[in-house]
């Protein structure tokens, strides 16, 4: 009988390709630990005859893999997690019993989960979209999750919406699209039907959902929750995260480019971050009010489209959040990790906002679906870094192994079987809930105009003219005319100017009635804290600048800017025609990081052109280069640029002005690109 030949024999490679087990390599096996032969052919009746069924090795190989994908989550599938640690600054031991909220110093260990909403877990990372911010803290006394999102406010008031809500954001039934975005028929109908998102209109409609990363996002509990002391008083509390790096978006164009340059534009700047030994940080800040207070708000805080201004009750900052690992395996951890709502520890309490109630349900039970068993709580990313113990039993894919015959309580047969603990439990805030059973939704939720109409006149010039742009590109995707004017009826509302710049941008011919209010609208004050620009610090930390270099250019130009740019915090890539990098004036070589082509001027914040003046030139006929140029300019980036970039600044068809320098001042060019030219943008967009 002829000897079976295996795959080395057949390539001639000798074994090199295909490695036996050695001292580095351990053996492969199948599950069962069988010690596997040949991992490249599968069991034949003869060389060129049909496989056997007999193959168990193949039907196991095969059966695992066909069964790899679990179902994405229904929102927020598109997702990027980090391993870290929340830190406590400030007790807040006079409000709460929480370990996690009084023991200053110690370090609580997270994993946290920032997601977008509408799209599918492929999607990109950029699309206009609100972003899920999760956090998971594992608690001496329990997991408790605070499940966020990076805007203070949401859409509806009642859980009992929220199906509604998703059908319409999400892809249409019909033809599945658009993917990720609310630019479309169905979202813009369910919206002008639904007067009280025009809060969350403003929001999304806002450069908050642009972020230019995911470090430079605010992060909001939303609902009020309540904190629980020893004497049984309880306090109102909101969550806020506020990122240390600042808050920072990009401008739509440049949104919109990016996501064809690099889909994954987030999740790798947070991977490349935490590589690199960069860590993701936030405050955490607390608003606390009493019942009191909360019946003096001219709003009611259990209504999850309102916020509490700033002015009104002040940010405290009492601990900080550090994300600086990145999770060893996207999908054990990132993928199985299951945040609910209903996770809370001792000393914490929810309220009675209707929002949070429903959520309160959904979670678990999606994550019965998506995971596949009660035991979700099993997988390491979920369970409980403290010690638990109950009588729950069995269930599909069970991994703890419980011994002895109690599994019931009270018991008199297991001595040391757990037992509730009233000293140290969960309890309840005592409530009178005395009141008349129905369904319905309280008058003191009906005002919801005013504070859309104080998020608009919060804004500066610039955002403001962002904001309205945006709901003109968004209606122009809509297809149906009388959805574009109920719209506008409501935007009419929150500001007569607001509704007339966006019917003028849709081109209606006749401007729609205003919408009737529920409630008349609050001229409340602007508050200082709503807008990005105003708050923006002036800091190149996180940030990442480009220099397009050629054959000849020049050396010591380039290691200065770079020096400058290092010194002020941001990353430095060279940009080269080829990714083998150029040969500078001086006759060495200097590699590149980024190719051109693939490397346009949207992956960064601000750009330098160092080039040879023949070689600018020669890139002057490459629309890649032009490209680059343009875009920076026209994205309100700071230019340096040297007496080679002169031709192709030309060929991009640029002005220089203010935010256009020489490269030979790196400080000078550093300052300008701590922020965006927004002086420019008059120059290079029509805004609405
Ligand atoms: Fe969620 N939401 N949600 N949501 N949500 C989910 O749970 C739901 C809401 C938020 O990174 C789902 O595990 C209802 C507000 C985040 O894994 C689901 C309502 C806020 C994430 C669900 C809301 C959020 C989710 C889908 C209205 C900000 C991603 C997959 C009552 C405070 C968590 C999953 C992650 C995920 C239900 C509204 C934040 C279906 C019913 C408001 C950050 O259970």
């Amino acid at each position: 009988m002829k000897k079976p030949q295996t795959q080395d024999d057949l390539l001639g490679n000798g074994g090199e390709l295909h490695q036996q087990a050695n001292a580095e390599h351990p053996p492969l096996t199948t599950q069962q630990g069988l010690v596997i032969a040949d991992n490249q052919n599968s069991l034949r009746a003869h060389p060129q005859g049909p496989t056997l069924l007999e193959d168990f090795i193949l039907r196991e190989k095969i059966t695992h893999f066909d069964h790899e994908r679990i179902p994405e989550r229904v929102v927020h599938a598109r997702g990027s997690g980090a391993h870290g640690f929340f830190e406590l600054t400030h007790s807040l031991a006079a409000y709460t019993t929480a370990k996690v909220l009084t023991e200053v110093g110690e370090k609580t260990p997270v994993f946290s989960r920032i997601s977008t909403v509408a799209g599918g877990s492929g999607s990109t990372d950029t699309p206009r979209d609100v972003r899920g911010f999760a956090v998971k803290l594992y608690t001496k006394e329990g997991n408790w999750d605070l499940v966020g999102n990076n805007i203070p406010v949401f859409f509806i008031q009642d859980a009992i919406k929220f199906p509604d809500l998703v059908h319409a954001v999400k892809m249409e039934p019909d033809r599945a699209f658009p993917q990720a975005a609310t630019a479309h028929d169905t979202f813009w109908d369910f919206i002008s039907l639904t007067p009280e998102s025009m809060h969350m209109v403003m929001w999304i409609m806002s450069d908050r959902t642009l972020p230019r990363s995911l470090r430079m996002i605010e992060g909001f509990g939303v609902h009020s929750f309540r904190l629980l002391n020893a004497a049984g008083d309880s306090t109102f509390v909101k969550f806020h995260w506020r990122p240390k790096l600042g808050m920072q978006s990009t401008v739509w164009d440049e949104t919109v480019k990016i996501a064809g340059a690099d889909p994954d534009y987030h999740r790798r700047e947070l991977f490349d971050a935490l590589s690199a030994g960069e860590v993701a940080e936030w405050e955490f800040a607390v608003q606390l009010f009493t019942q009191a207070e909360a019946d003096a708000f001219p709003f009611n805080h259990l209504d999850a489209t309102k916020i509490i201004p700033e002015e009104l009750v002040p940010l405290q900052v009492i601990g900080r959040l550090v994300l600086d690992r990145w999770p060893n395996n996207f999908f054990a951890e990132t993928e199985q990790v299951a945040f609910c709502p209903s996770h809370l520890v001792p000393g914490i309490d929810f309220s009675n906002d209707p929002l949070l109630q429903g959520r309160l349900f959904s979670y678990r039970d999606t994550q019965l679906s998506r995971l596949g068993s009660v035991n979700f709580e099993q997988i390491p990313i979920n369970a409980a870094k403290c010690p638990f113990a109950n009588h729950q039993r069995d269930g599909h894919m069970q991994m703890a192994q419980p011994a002895g015959r109690v599994a019931y309580e009270p018991n008199t047969l297991s001595p040391d079987s757990p037992r509730s603990d009233r000293t140290n439990g969960f309890v309840s805030v005592a409530l009178d809930e005395g009141g008349e059973r129905g369904r319905v939704r309280d008058a003191s939720f009906a005002d919801h105009y005013s504070q859309a109409r104080q998020f608009w006149i919060s804004q500066t010039e610039t955002e403001q003219a962002h904001l309205a742009s945006a709901l003109v590109f968004e209606l122009s995707k809509v297809e149906h005319p009388h959805i574009r004017e109920a719209m506008v009826s409501h935007l009419l509302v929150i500001d007569a100017a607001l509704g007339q710049r966006v019917a003028d941008g849709l081109g209606l011919e006749k401007l729609p009635a205003a919408a009737t209010p529920a409630q008349p609208v609050k001229n409340l004050p602007p508050s200082a804290a709503l807008s990005i620009i105003d708050n923006a610090r002036h800091t190149l930390a996180g940030r990442c600048i480009a220099i397009l270099v050629d054959d000849g250019s020049d050396g010591a130009a380039i290691a200065a800017l770079k020096k400058a740019a290092v010194a002020a915090g941001a990353g430095v890539k060279v940009i080269a025609p080829r990714v083998g990098g150029v040969t500078l004036a001086n006759g060495e070589k200097l590699a590149a990081d980024g190719q051109l082509a693939g490397s346009p001027s949207v992956l960064f914040d601000a750009v330098a052109l160092v080039l040879a003046g023949s070689a600018g030139n020669a890139l002057c006929n490459e629309a890649a280069a032009v490209d680059f140029v343009r875009d920076a300019f026209g994205h309100l980036k700071a230019i340096a640029t040297d007496a080679g970039a002169q031709a192709l600044l030309m060929a991009a068809g640029i002005k220089p002005d203010a935010g256009v320098l020489g490269a030979d001042n790196p400080k000078a060019f550093v300052d300008a690109a701590c922020t965006r030219q927004w002086t420019r943008e008059a120059s290079v967009r029509m805004l609405a």
